[in-house]
């Protein structure tokens, strides 16, 4: 059932091609076969757009994604994907059984507040480490606790056999992981469902590797 609340005009997101969370978005659009626009903001020229005052006042946090849709605009990818879930057609991206919901909430917090802020470049930028031995760090810590959680909730997917918000959260992760060198293999259930979910469609659209601003070396 459509709400009408939903307007016709296409959502906007405002995100980075190798942002895991802006990544998160356009699957979810992807999967709900929404149309939506791009509007690039570069995390890293001109020292990031995302802290220019322009940008602030689309998100305060000066982080992508943002995303104005219906008349609001949005940042928090999981807000995102779950007022999508909540407003459009399309596969459901949270389980009806409440077990289920929970596990895949759980799934996304442990990604979305246990692993991914911890290699985000003001934190990084702001400690001095070594980028890539503080990521593998706690993307390796965080994946520890991940791989018996899904050895226990997953089927074909994160959560049993359907796709959820969990899944979406974990592709981008896993990119992340390769990125900063830390070797998946170790972790053979978040490495078999990646595999699986790097082959669907909606997945593969919405790759890093082919977004309007993805640069000419790093297209596939
Ligand atoms: N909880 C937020 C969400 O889920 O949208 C996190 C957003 C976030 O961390 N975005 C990163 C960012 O914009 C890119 S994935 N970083 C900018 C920076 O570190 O300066």
């Amino acid at each position: 059932m459509r709400l009408s609340i939903v307007s016709l005009a296409k959502p906007i997101l405002h995100g980075y091609f190798r942002s895991s969370c802006s990544w998160r978005v356009r699957i979810a659009f992807a999967l709900k076969g929404i149309e939506y626009e791009q509007i690039p903001v570069n995390l890293v020229k001109d020292g990031g757009q995302q802290l220019t005052d322009q940008y602030k006042a689309l998100n305060p946090m000066q982080q992508v994604p943002a995303v104005e849709i219906d008349g609001i605009t949005l940042s928090q990818s999981l807000a995102v994907i779950q007022y999508i879930d909540e407003t459009r057609q399309g596969p459901k991206l949270l389980p009806a059984c409440p077990k289920k919901r929970a596990q895949v909430r759980m799934i996304c917090d442990i990604i979305a507040s246990g692993i991914q802020p911890l290699q985000n470049l003001y934190v990084i930028q702001k400690i001095g480490a070594d980028k890539a031995q503080w990521a593998q760090h706690f993307i390796q810590r965080g994946f520890q606790a991940l791989e018996p959680i899904l050895k226990g909730t997953a089927g074909t997917y994160c959560v049993g056999d359907e796709i959820s918000m969990a899944d979406i959260c974990l592709v981008p992760q896993v990119y992340n992981a390769e990125r900063f060198k830390v070797d998946v293999g170790q972790f053979p259930t978040i490495d078999r469902l990646n595999q699986t979910l790097v082959g669907v469609e909606a997945f593969k659209l919405s790759h890093p590797s082919c977004q309007p601003d993805t640069p000419a070396d790093l297209r596939s």
